[in-house]
């Protein structure tokens, strides 16, 4: 148990971008991390770490002893050939989910991304907004590994009673740096917030659920992250000016970065090798 006994985490991919914000922020809410990469961050902070890889199911089940919430964020973050997005994003996953069960993890929270749904229209969505129980439209093969994701959490929560969020991340880093980010920006407090709700909702079955921060612009509906606990602290709008003063070109709402929730993913081809 940690500090206010909420347990261990164990964090895949938390040498990562989103996993060394919420490793950094998790402990402080009384959570014990431990992290599971290919490596060892140079930061790693007097948090537990084990070395692996998620295609392994044997370092996957000694990194799962003892543990109450596993938050998978490993994989691959963007678009790449198919091959390397099957292997890693598609059977990692898998084998992520599979050891959870193996062990008697009660809880997976998994990232999730906008990608899953990246071909839905803004335009579409003028008077509303985008709920998570809408049909998967992925923009990427690495969004179609994120449908993948929400489905096998959903077969596991049935099958096996896990109690699984998805969570469909919009764009975590310091600051948002495009127009699309003052939609898509999850803060790295407010991720921690998250996950943190989604570690401590009582009752969890399976969910999807929206990662963004409470941003003006926003058009994605947080009903479903807000009815687990989640109260967002943080709004793109105060970067409002400084994107527009950066921005090089004239805003166009037809292009797809502005046009689909996915942004430029939409259009992106990975190269062969
Ligand atoms: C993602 O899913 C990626 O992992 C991240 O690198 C960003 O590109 C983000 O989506 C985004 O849509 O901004």
């Amino acid at each position: 148990m940690g500090e206010n006994g909420h347990g261990r985490i164990l964090m895949t991919g938390a040498a990562g971008g989103v996993g060394t914000f919420l490793r950094a922020g998790l402990p402080e809410l009384g959570w014990k991390v431990r992290g599971f990469d290919l490596v060892t961050p140079p930061d790693p902070a007097g948090l537990e770490w084990s070395v692996g890889d998620i295609g392994d199911p044997a370092a996957l089940d000694a990194a799962m002893q003892d543990v109450d919430v596993v938050i998978h964020l490993a994989g691959i973050p963007s678009e790449d050939r198919f091959d390397r997005i099957l292997k890693t994003n598609i059977d990692g996953t898998y084998q992520v989910f599979d050891a959870a069960v193996r062990n008697g993890v009660p809880r997976v929270l998994a990232a999730s991304s906008n990608h899953a749904v990246g071909y839905y229209e803004r335009a579409d969505y003028r008077e509303s907004e985008i709920g998570v129980d809408v049909r998967p439209r992925p923009d990427t093969y690495y969004g179609v590994s994120k449908v993948f994701m929400e489905a096998i959490g959903s077969f596991y929560a049935d099958r096996h009673g896990l109690q699984v969020a998805c969570v469909r991340i919009g764009s975590c880093f310091q600051e948002p740096v495009s127009r699309r980010m003052l939609d898509t920006w999850l803060s790295p407090a407010d991720g921690v917030r998250l996950f943190h709700a989604l570690a401590t909702a009582p009752d969890l079955g399976y969910e999807i659920v929206y990662g963004i921060s409470a941003n003006t612009r926003a058009w994605w509906d947080l009903e479903s992250a807000r009815r687990l606990g989640y109260q967002p602290q943080d709004d793109s709008e105060v970067f409002a000016e400084k994107i527009e003063a950066a921005a090089q070109d004239v805003h166009d709402p037809e292009a797809p970065e502005y046009k689909y929730l996915g942004g430029k993913f939409t259009t992106y081809v990975p190269s062969k090798d």
